[in-house]
This record gives structure tokens, C-alpha cells and sequence, in this order.
């Protein structure tokens, strides 16, 4: 991006996420973190910028914005997704008060910038992109509005994160992007709407860089690959990325990792072997919902004809733990799906289990269909475990807000929450790559026994967990404190959203 003689003062602005599930606020404070990871398409819009300008980053999650940050500033780059759009109007009236130009960019705005009238530029879809037009432009005192584009870039083009603008301390661990896109059709999810259906890939020598960057800045603690569905393209994995990260563990990183995939992960034995060997440890799933007409009405084929609680149990004992997001609220869901899912949230054993409200977010085929139904209603929070919905359900509303309600209470009550950790212990491989023991991890287990153990209404649970975890899965007594932290946010949560 050399070539630009304008010289500017840029200050990249990130919004404040509001108390969810989450953003794990409740459990940060045991590790004395502030939020859970940086945001990364702020650190990449930065990496874009011409060199020569001086860049700062304000995550509101981790420090306050200052008067001072916006005096220095000549332009404002803001990103942001729809949960943090009440934070993201607030920061935009404070830059419009002080007289600064406002470029916008990332999800948030990508699908509704027409509520934003006080943005001077939206820079839309994916920087790569877009930025490069608005750049050009905007040294010449010509920039549009608006900046789109429908085309996908190559991610091989794509600058490592500026993550030195990043306070790291701040953070419980530090992201990459491998690829962008997923090859499903999930009808309400907007991944596919903004980024494709063909996973597009960095190359293995980029991710090394990257990792390296990092390890370089003095980061040793977890990294999650942010991929919308990290085995979109698992011949990549198989043959050049998983050996490539092996081998770059091989010389005493010890970094765990975590991400996001798709069920069919527990279909192949060999790409789990080889995740685990790399260092991963955690995988996120869609599970949705233990229904089959709910996943045929949603489309997730992949999800279907399967048993999925052999499914999760298979991946858990090849060395990941499994966090699902299930959702209610579909047209063919009846009274009984609460009951169903919790059941089969208990008997797949995973603890961090974030059940949702069906919501249609704007851009998806499920806004689509409820548009042309005549059931949309308002706008969504873009937060699907608030306990809130944008359209009419099938379902009763009461019945669908109060069976949800039940659900959760239910799910995180000390007694199932606590039963399904022991589930998902005895099944649990070891990890090639644990969390390492410090003296921040320790401080939080001393604060947990004081806490959860002593105060905490889960106490009787919490030693009875420990005292077996000790007997029966020694080395897995760390994995267990973190659950033990992670339940004590949920409930938080639980309470401050009413449910
Ligand atoms: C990591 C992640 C998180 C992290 C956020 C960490 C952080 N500080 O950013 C965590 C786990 C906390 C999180 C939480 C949630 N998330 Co999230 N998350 C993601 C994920 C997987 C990756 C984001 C990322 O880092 N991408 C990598 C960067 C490089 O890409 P990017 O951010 O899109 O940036 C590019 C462009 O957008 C653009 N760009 C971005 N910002 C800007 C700014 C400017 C000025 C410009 C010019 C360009 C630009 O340029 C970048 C380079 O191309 C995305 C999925 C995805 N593929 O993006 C979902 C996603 C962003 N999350 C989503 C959602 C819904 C949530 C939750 C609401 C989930 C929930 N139900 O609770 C919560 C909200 C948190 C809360 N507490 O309320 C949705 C957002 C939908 C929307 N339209 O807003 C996404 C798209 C996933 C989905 N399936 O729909 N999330
Ligand atoms: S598998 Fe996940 S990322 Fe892919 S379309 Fe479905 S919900 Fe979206």
C-alpha cells in the first residue's frame, strides 16, 4: 500500500459486546483479563493501511476511549457485528461530536449500514477488497459513501494482523484466520451470505508467519483459528497445514488451539489425530438441534441422518472438547424440544452448551422466507442467547420465551451443569496440548475455591468435582476449574438476562 502521500493519525474503533454468554466477562475476571480475544478485522483493516500512517486500537472491552484518542485522531475506522450496535452508535456520536471522519466496515455494517447515518464512509464486505478503491480516492478528496463488492478476494494476498497495535495482556488468547467460507447452506447463518461457500485458504507458510509473529510478540497462551468451519477444506489441512503446525510444535511451543468445524470432523479419524497432534484441544460445533425436521427445515444436511451424541463422544475421546450451539425455536419445533434438548446436552456431555433463540439476521435465507411470510418483527439484537426473537414463531411466544427460559435455568442449575462435566471428563482424551499451569491459572483456582467453593451455591458441587477429578482424571483437574468458572458465568448471565 505504498504510494500514499496523505499522512494520517488513524484510531481503529471497537465497540463494547454486551454482558452474554459470550463475551465471558464473569469468568475474565478469574484470569484478570478483560476480554477474550482481540478483534481481528480491525487488525487486519490496520495491516491494509499504508505504512506510513499512525495507527491506534481502542477495544471499549479492554480500556475506555479518551478524549485524548479522539484529539489525536484525523480519521475513525470502526468495526463491529450487530450485537455491539448499541456501543458502535454511542462511539459514532462521540467521533461525530468531535468532527472526526468515520469510515465503517465488518459485519455489523456490511448487512445494515442504512442505520448509520452519521458514518462518512462505509468501507463493506472484505477489506481486501474495498479498502484499496476508498484509499485511492479518499487521498484525492473524492471518496464515495459506499464501498461494495460481491467478489471474494484470495486470502493468499492477505497481511499478517498488525497485532502489536493490540494490548495482548488484556486478552485470554489471541486469534488467526485460516480460511473464510464453508461449504454448507445453513439457512440462518450469514457466513455464507458475506463470505461464500468456497473455503478460500491462506497458505500453511502465511499461518506459520503468523504464529510466529505471534510467538515473536510473547504471546504463549491459546490461539483460536476463527474459521467459520476450519475443515472446509480438508485436503489443505491433511497434507500442508496440521503437519506444518505439528512440526511448528515440535520446537517447544506448546500452544494450544481451538476453533469452529463442522459435525462430519467425527467421520474422520485421521483429520482428529492430526488436529490433536497440531495442538488443538477444543472445536466449536452446530449441533442446532437433535430434531430432524428442525434440521430439515434449516437445512443442515449435514447434520442429519446421524447420531450425534455418538458423533460428539467420538471427537471428545480423540482429544477435543466439544462446545455446541443449539438453537429453538423452529417452525417444527413443538412444547417437547426443551425437554429434548436438554436431554441430549446432558447425555453428549457438553458443558459449554450455548442454546439460542432462533433469530433472522439480515442477508440469510431465513430473513428472506420470513420477509415474504409477513413475520418479521423489528429489528434483530444479532445475539441469539438473549432470549429474544426478530419474527413471529410457530410456536406460542409465551410457551417458546418461557420454555426457553425453563431450559436454561435448567441446563446451568449447579446439579446437570456439574453432572455433564463429569460426562465429558470420562470421555475425554488426553490432549496433546493442555493449558500450561501459571501463576495467573493458579491464582484463578485459589480465587475459584474461594469463590465457587466457599460462597458459590454450587459449592458441595464444586469439591465433590474436584475430589473425582482427582481420584478418577488427574490430568485433567486444570480443564476442570475452567468449567467450574465458565458455570459460575453462565449463571451470571443467566440472571442479568432475566432467564
Ligand atoms: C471470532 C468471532 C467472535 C469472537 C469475537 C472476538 C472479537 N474480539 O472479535 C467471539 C467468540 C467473542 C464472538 C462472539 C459472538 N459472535 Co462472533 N464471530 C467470530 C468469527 C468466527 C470470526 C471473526 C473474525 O475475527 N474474523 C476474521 C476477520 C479478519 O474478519 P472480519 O472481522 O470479518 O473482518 C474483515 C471484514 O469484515 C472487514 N472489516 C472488519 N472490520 C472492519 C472495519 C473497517 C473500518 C473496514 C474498512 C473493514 C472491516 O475487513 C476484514 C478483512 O477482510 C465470526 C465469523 C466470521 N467469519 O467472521 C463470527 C461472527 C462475527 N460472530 C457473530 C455472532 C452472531 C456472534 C455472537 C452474537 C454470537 C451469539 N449468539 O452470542 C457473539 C457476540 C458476542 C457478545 N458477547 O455478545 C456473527 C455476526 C453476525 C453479524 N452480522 O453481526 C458472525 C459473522 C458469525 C455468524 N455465524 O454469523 N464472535
Ligand atoms: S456449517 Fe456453520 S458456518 Fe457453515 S453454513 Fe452452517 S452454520 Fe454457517
Amino acid at each position: 500500500m505504498a504510494g500514499y502521500d496523505l499522512r494520517m493519525n488513524v484510531l481503529l474503533l471497537y465497540p463494547e459486546f454486551p454482558d452474554t454468554f459470550w463475551s465471558f466477562k464473569h469468568a475474565l475476571k478469574f484470569i484478570r483479563k478483560r476480554a477474550s480475544l482481540p478483534p481481528l478485522g480491525l487488525l487486519t483493516v490496520a495491516a491494509l493501511l499504508p505504512k506510513a500512517w499512525a495507527k491506534r486500537l481502542v477495544d471499549v472491552n479492554v480500556r475506555k476511549l479518551r478524549e485524548k484518542d479522539l484529539a489525536w485522531a484525523d480519521v475513525v475506522f470502526i468495526s463491529g457485528m450487530i450485537a455491539q450496535q448499541e456501543s458502535a452508535h454511542a462511539l459514532i456520536a462521540r467521533c461525530r461530536a468531535a468532527g472526526k471522519t468515520i469510515v465503517a466496515g465488518g459485519p455489523l455494517f456490511t448487512l445494515g449500514h442504512e442505520q448509520f447515518p452519521d458514518v462518512d464512509h462505509f468501507v463493506l464486505n472484505e477489506a481486501e477488497v474495498t479498502l484499496p478503491a476508498f484509499l485511492r480516492d479518499f487521498e484525492h478528496a473524492t471518496a464515495r459513501r459506499v464501498y461494495a463488492a460481491t467478489e471474494f478476494p484470495d486470502l493468499r494476498a492477505t497481511p499478517a494482523p498488525l497485532w502489536e497495535l493490540a494490548d495482548m495482556r488484556r486478552y485470554a488468547s489471541m486469534s488467526v484466520q485460516f480460511s473464510r467460507g464453508c461449504p454448507f447452506d445453513c439457512d440462518f447463518c450469514n457466513v455464507t451470505a458475506m463470505f461464500g461457500h468456497r473455503p478460500r485458504t491462506k497458505t500453511t507458510a502465511q499461518m506459520i508467519a503468523e504464529l510466529d509473529g505471534l510467538h515473536e510478540a510473547g504471546w504463549r497462551g491459546a490461539i483460536f483459528f476463527v474459521d467459520d468451519n476450519f475443515i472446509g477444506n480438508k485436503r489443505a489441512l491433511k497434507e500442508e497445514l496440521l503437519p506444518a503446525l505439528i512440526q511448528w510444535q515440535r520446537a517447544g511451543r506448546g500452544t494450544p488451539f481451538f476453533t469452529e468445524a463442522s459435525i462430519n470432523l467425527a467421520d474422520d479419524a485421521e483429520l482428529m489425530r492430526l488436529m490433536v497432534e497440531a495442538g488443538f484441544n477444543q472445536v466449536f460445533i452446530g449441533i442446532e438441534t437433535p430434531e430432524a425436521a428442525g434440521l430439515a427445515e434449516c437445512n443442515k444436511r449435514q447434520n442429519q441422518q446421524r447420531d450425534l451424541v455418538a458423533d460428539v463422544k467420538r471427537i471428545q475421546r480423540a482429544g477435543l472438547e466439544v462446545q455446541g450451539g443449539f438453537i429453538v425455536g423452529f417452525d417444527s419445533d413443538t412444547p417437547t424440544i426443551f425437554a429434548r434438548q436438554i436431554e441430549f446436552i446432558q447425555q453428549s456431555g457438553i458443558v459449554t452448551a450455548m442454546v439460542g433463540l432462533l433469530q433472522a439476521i439480515p442477508g440469510t435465507k431465513l430473513h428472506q422466507r420470513l420477509n415474504r411470510e409477513g413475520r418479521l418483527i423489528g429489528q434483530t439484537t444479532g445475539n441469539n442467547l438473549d432470549g429474544t426473537t426478530n419474527f413471529i414463531p410457530r410456536m406460542n411466544r409465551e410457551a417458546l420465551r418461557e420454555g426457553y427460559k425453563r431450559l436454561m435455568g435448567q441446563l446451568y442449575a449447579p446439579g446437570p451443569y456439574y453432572q455433564r462435566i463429569r460426562t465429558l471428563l470420562r470421555e475425554y482424551g488426553p490432549p496433546k496440548i493442555a493449558t500450561a499451569l501459571n501463576g495467573r491459572n493458579f491464582m484463578a483456582f485459589l480465587q475459584a475455591n474461594v469463590r465457587l467453593g466457599i460462597f458459590g451455591r454450587e459449592r458441595f458441587h464444586y469439591w465433590g468435582l474436584l475430589i473425582w477429578t482427582f481420584f478418577r482424571r488427574p490430568t485433567h483437574l486444570p480443564l476442570a476449574v475452567t468449567l467450574c468458572i465458565y458455570g459460575h458465568h453462565f449463571r451470571k448471565t443467566c440472571r442479568v438476562l432475566g432467564l
